[in-house]
């Protein structure tokens, strides 16, 4: 017996809790940034020339800011969940510090076409998704969903719906689809109903993290690629059918996919669809192309330090941006492998994105770009153990939690107002065909995406007496069950 839709009256009243300041810290001033932390080898002279003690190799400088989340964890220990938002030559515009905020870890971020930026974190063994304001660092809205465990990545899809992974401990293992306007679940995948696809025998323990579904992404009108992790593979999910269109990889064939993180569908030129995977446990980073009904692998890099890679972006400009987790880096990688953009991220970064290129990756495949085959990563800084400490010193210590600049904010929210950002990706972000709808013409970039019913200064007279009446009943209804016993 499958659980159906969540109590949904009960989730909608009792949880959506409009928060209108969670997280503190005064807006970042640009220059204004804390010197070098304690123990940096202020006798190098290259590190002088750094902006601060994160500034891996930078042989080129990006157009924009770069944003990544840290989930939090040093071996046993954990450390700050954090958001970070580095500028082109590494400076640090802002740290979101999510800990601080009360949560335990720091997933998938996404930034909105109203520039704020969507993330799940985990809270008490449950999803809180975030909405954060990119100018404060500020949380616009939360909201939870207490029957979803340990969610790692959201999606906004179709202007107001969020596609949402949640892996259970229970065998009930979802993705589900939630309706913004109408405040319920309007769509679920249980993946023990198709044992064709994921027997109870395969993945991780049954009733424990079994599939650990750890990705979504609608990758067409009514096409939802999923990211199985413990089942070693990738599968495209008809959302009206439910029918497995396609899967990249099988469970426990390692030499195609090992434990793999945040896939990107994207298609090639002619339309040949192409999928990006950070291969974790195989520690590279490859791109397959789908020809004849077949998955081929079209290109990787490995080596020079990649270790346990959890998210990979195709950037604009045909370099991969990577989320290097047991490497505590970040490195941007040209399509021969040379590293020429590196920051630390202490401890366990999750995601990285480039403001202004699109929502994960957009192209080009590598194959277009010709530049197919198997290269090895190069050109990584020297950094050892004391670097990183340094680093993490000095983001747990920066004061002003701004996400994304001003004049890049501009060209996310009025991308009329600069020709400088790549914003051809846009119908990748909301996952709709018409982006054009009036709406978004207005200035809304302070107003929330997720939705909440109400401004972001608390629930309404009525929200607040009908959610005390719930919980009010829920008390009554235990206290008459007690008295049965
Ligand atoms: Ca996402
Ligand atoms: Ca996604
Ligand atoms: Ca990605
Ligand atoms: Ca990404």
């Amino acid at each position: 017996m499958r659980r159906t839709l969540l109590p949904t009256a009960m989730v909608a009243l009792l949880l959506v809790v409009p928060v209108s300041a969670a997280v503190g810290g005064a807006v970042a001033v640009p220059g204004a940034e804390p010197g070098f932390a304690d123990g940096i080898a202020a006798t190098d002279a290259a590190l002088q020339e750094r902006p601060n003690p994160c500034v891996g190799t930078m042989e080129r400088t990006p157009n924009q800011s770069t944003l990544f989340s840290i989930q939090g964890a040093r071996g046993g220990d954990k450390t700050s969940a954090m958001v970070v938002s580095a500028r082109p030559n590494g400076s640090i515009v802002g740290v979101h510090n999510d800990t601080a905020a009360g949560r335990w870890w720091s997933y998938d971020i996404d930034v909105l076409p109203n520039g704020n930026i969507l993330q799940p974190t985990t809270q008490s063994r449950h999803t809180v998704i975030e909405e954060i304001d990119p100018e404060t660092g500020e949380h616009v809205s939360e909201r939870d969903f207490p029957e979803a465990f340990d969610t790692h990545d959201v999606d906004l899809i179709n202007g107001d719906e969020l596609l949402v992974n949640d892996m259970s401990q229970d065998g009930e293992d979802r993705v589900f689809v939630y309706d913004l306007s109408r405040e319920e679940v309007v769509w679920e995948y249980y993946f023990a109903n198709y044992s064709e696809h994921y027997p109870e025998s395969g993945g991780g323990e049954f009733g424990g993290d079994w599939t650990h579904n750890n990705d979504v992404e609608q990758i067409s009108d009514g096409t939802f690629m999923v990211s199985v992790r413990n089942f070693d593979k990738v599968v495209a999910i008809d959302r009206e059918t439910k029918d497995v269109e396609w899967t990249l990889g099988e469970d426990d064939n390692t030499t195609i996919l090992h434990e793999q993180h945040n896939p990107d569908y994207f298609e090639g030129e002619d339309g040949t669809p192409t999928v990006i995977v950070a291969d974790s446990l195989n520690d590279r980073v490859v791109e397959y192309e789908r020809e004849d009904g077949q998955w081929n692998r079209t290109w990787v890099v490995r080596g020079g330090g990649l270790n346990e890679p959890r998210d990979a972006d195709r950037l604009p400009n045909g370099n991969t941006l990577i989320a290097d987790r047991r490497a505590h880096r970040i490195v941007e990688v040209t399509p021969e492998g040379d590293v020429v953009w590196e920051m630390y991220s202490p401890f366990q970064p999750y995601d990285v994105e480039r403001v202004g290129t699109g929502d994960e990756s957009s192209g080009p495949t590598m194959a277009d770009a010709g530049a197919t085959g198997v290269v090895e990563a190069t050109g990584s800084a020297d950094f050892d153990t004391a670097d990183v400490e340094a680093c993490y010193d000095y983001l747990t210590s920066f004061e002003g939690s701004r996400l994304i600049p001003d004049d890049e904010l501009a060209a996310i929210t009025d991308p009329s107002s600069t020709d400088t950002i790549d914003t051809e990706s846009e119908s990748d972000t909301a996952g709709g065909s018409d982006g054009g709808d009036d709406s978004e013409t207005e200035p809304n970039e302070s107003e929330s995406v997720l939705g909440t019913p109400t401004d972001a200064s608390g629930p309404t007279p009525l929200g607040t007496v009908l959610a005390l009446a719930a919980v009010a009943a829920l008390f009554v209804g235990a206290l008459v069950r007690l008295r049965r016993r």
